[in-house]
């Protein structure tokens, strides 16, 4: 103000002085101390704050790093989250599927009309609207929390060394430690040539998918083929060619070679890591680095391992918070995060700060920098320690005290991935990492006993949790539980795992009742009121190409061979091709249940990166990508299981940055 004042109105200053010093303005008179005359002191401090206002701006010009710019800025830097009013997305009608994202589960909150704060808003996608379950009315009240940048790690701030020992990451050693090739060993060919048939029809949609997103929306996040032209978004802090990184791995592994020269082009050329805007920390790990991520250790190519490195210090300071938990929201330039404006109380999601723990593995193995595997470790350790009321894990924390903010517990929305996480990091870590082993089965008992239910018409399904009261419904988010459970059953326990395989195909056959008429399923179903596995409301009857159904029908083919897997997925590929096919690529639907179809003029990545790719894997052979030496990650990316031994022993790791799991 100071500056502002004397630069702009320096008059207006003068009646606000006390008369001593106000004397001194006065006409005539002399300046006192220095002899100057008033029109020489005006002179002298027009300079003075001319001089003060260009090092101040030239402040902002300098790295992040710098110590000054740390001491002076940061606590400016403080916008309110606001998820928002005057933004894109609080301008759609609610529960609109067209401005509905993926994430995670929990289609309900796409009814929440979203508060603003102030600006810059941080506009997020549908998942953020998704997640907002629970006490509606308070999240929507609930302030939203600022965090300021802690002073950063000088771990990540060498990105000279880091980049050093990124290049010293042996991949020929990692592929020795691959117990089969990764493609097998004729790319997973079906042998009958029906299944090989509809292996063909897949690949043919997804060139039909990427063809319309290269033609009308190349370089920006997602395809509209309603409108032929690209959305950018706004989960993605300012990133753009979403559609390209989720897409790299399923192009390759499906032998599109040209379009995935293009993608990986892309990715060198214009994949621009510096940018300013508020990013989802969760959307931005599962698809932009567990894509680029699997893209490097499928193929090898150096620029997929120096990007994601790049990218993966950028969401380091969001966890500069008084636990380690991470707030959900960043800036990507400045580092600065913030939770969800409608997320209880400033808390932290389950289902996002506990979906980073596969691809910070892997970032601490391919940079040699231990700080990834720290940070989720930290987060591991706080939620092993916690009380957790009838051993269930609730789906919001507060980063600030570590404790829960409220009891809503869900397997879909909010709360999923987390436990997708535990046991995949167990299987990752080359069945090693005990304690998320032991995590994720406790969670399981305590799902089992508290949430899963029978339907009077006999189907089996996870209800949600509020506080000890049941509500009776499924998100399709939560239908990938039926692959968990189903990948989980083989390490339970012993007397148990033919239970965990049966429970996996319940729920599986129960998903797949929820497809119906039109063979796609509604985004959450009931089994109240007479309903089975059918939405009750209007505004839950939207699919959106989402894949966990296809994604549990691919693990339990892999799992038992039942044919019927196989078979539910072709009645979705017809039925993808039949509703949700337009001239310009693939559609998301308003209404699974009218005879009418209404498009949502969106082709979202992750169609493109799960959808299709797990289509794909149910007609192949188990041989491409075999489930001993990769996981998938929430986004379908497949990551290595990490075999510490042989790495040391073929000298593909770094001799620093070994981690708390080594
Ligand atoms: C994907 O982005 C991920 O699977 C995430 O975990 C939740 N679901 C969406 C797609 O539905």
């Amino acid at each position: 103000n100071f500056l502002k004042v004397h630069l702009c109105s320096y008059t207006r200053v003068i009646p606000s002085l006390p008369f001593s010093e106000s004397s001194v303005f006065l006409p005539g008179v002399s300046a006192s101390g220095m002899g100057l005359r008033l029109s020489q002191k005006f002179v002298f401090l027009l300079f003075l704050s001319g001089l003060v206002t260009l090092c101040f701006g030239a402040l902002f010009f300098l790295p992040d790093s710098v110590r000054l710019k740390r001491i002076f800025l940061s606590k400016n830097e403080n916008p309110a989250v606001t998820v928002g009013s005057d933004n894109e997305l609080s301008k759609k009608v609610p529960g609109d599927p067209e401005h509905l994202r993926a994430g995670l589960k929990g289609g309900e909150g796409a009814n929440v009309k979203l508060k603003v704060s102030r600006k810059p808003s941080v506009t997020h996608g549908a998942r953020t609207v998704e997640r907002s379950v629970g006490s509606r009315a308070q999240d929507e009240r609930s302030p939203a929390r600022a965090q300021e940048p802690a002073a950063r790690d000088e771990r990540v701030t060498s990105a000279a060394h880091n980049g050093e020992r990124a290049s010293a990451y042996s991949y020929e050693a990692f592929k020795k430690c691959l117990l089969k090739p990764a493609l097998g060993k004729n790319k997973g060919t079906p042998s009958d040539s029906e299944t090989l048939q509809r292996r063909e029809k897949v690949k043919e949609m997804m060139k039909f998918a990427w063809d319309n997103y290269k033609r009308y929306a190349w370089g920006q996040n997602e395809l509209r083929p309603l409108t032929r032209n690209g959305h950018i978004g706004n989960m993605f802090g300012g990133l753009r060619g979403a559609s390209i990184v989720d897409s790299l791995d399923t192009l390759y592994i499906m032998g599109l070679m040209e379009e995935y020269e293009e993608a990986k082009e892309w990715v060198q050329n214009n994949l621009n890591l510096i940018s300013n805007g508020e990013a989802s920390l969760f959307e931005v790990n599962i698809r932009y680095v567990g894509g680029l991520l699997s893209a490097y250790y499928l193929t090898g190519a150096e620029i997929f391992k120096q990007k994601v490195v790049e990218l993966g210090e950028k969401l380091l300071p969001a966890f500069n918070t008084p636990t380690g938990i991470p707030r959900g929201v960043i800036n990507l330039g400045s580092g600065t995060s913030w939770s969800w404006g409608w997320a209880s109380a400033g808390s932290s999601i389950l289902a996002e700060f506990g979906t980073l723990h596969l691809e910070f593995l892997h970032l601490s193995q391919l940079s040699g920098n231990p700080l990834f595997t720290e940070k989720v470790m930290n987060i591991r350790k706080l939620l092993n320690k916690i009380e957790k009321p009838h051993g269930l894990y609730p789906n919001f924390l507060s980063p600030v005290s570590g404790n829960w903010v409220q009891h809503h517990v869900s397997i879909g929305g909010l709360g999923d991935s987390f436990y997708e996480y535990l046991i995949k990091s167990y299987l990752m870590s080359d069945k090693t990492d005990q304690e998320a082993k032991k995590m994720y089965y406790s969670a399981m008992e305590a799902i089992e006993t508290n949430l899963v239910q029978k339907s009077p018409g006999g189907l089996t399904y996870v209800a949600e949790w509020r506080g000890g009261i049941l509500d009776h419904k499924m998100g399709h988010l939560a239908c990938f539980s039926g692959g968990m459970i189903g990948i989980g059953a083989d390490d339970g326990p012993t007397e148990q795992r033919q239970h965990y395989l049966d429970l996996a195909a319940e729920i599986t056959h129960t998903c797949h009742e929820s497809y119906s008429p039109t063979k796609l399923g509604p985004e959450a179903f009931r089994f109240d009121a007479g309903a089975e596995a059918t939405a009750t409301r209007l505004s839950d009857r939207y699919y959106i190409l989402r894949p966990e159904v296809i994604e549990s029908y691919m693990y339990m083919w892999r799992l038992t061979h039942d044919p019927k897997y196989r078979q539910w997925g072709w009645e979705a590929v017809e039925a993808l091709e039949k509703h949700c096919r337009v001239d310009a690529g693939f559609s998301g639907i308003r209404d699974v249940y009218a005879s009418t179809v209404s498009h949502d003029n969106m082709q979202q990545s992750f169609f493109l990166s799960e959808t299709l790719k797990y289509l794909y894997l149910l007609f192949s052979d188990d041989d491409l990508l075999p489930l001993e030496d990769w996981v998938f990650n929430t986004e379908a990316h497949p990551l290595p299981v990490i075999r510490k031994t042989c790495l040391q022993e073929h000298g593909a790791k770094h001799d620093h940055g070994q981690t708390d799991l080594e």
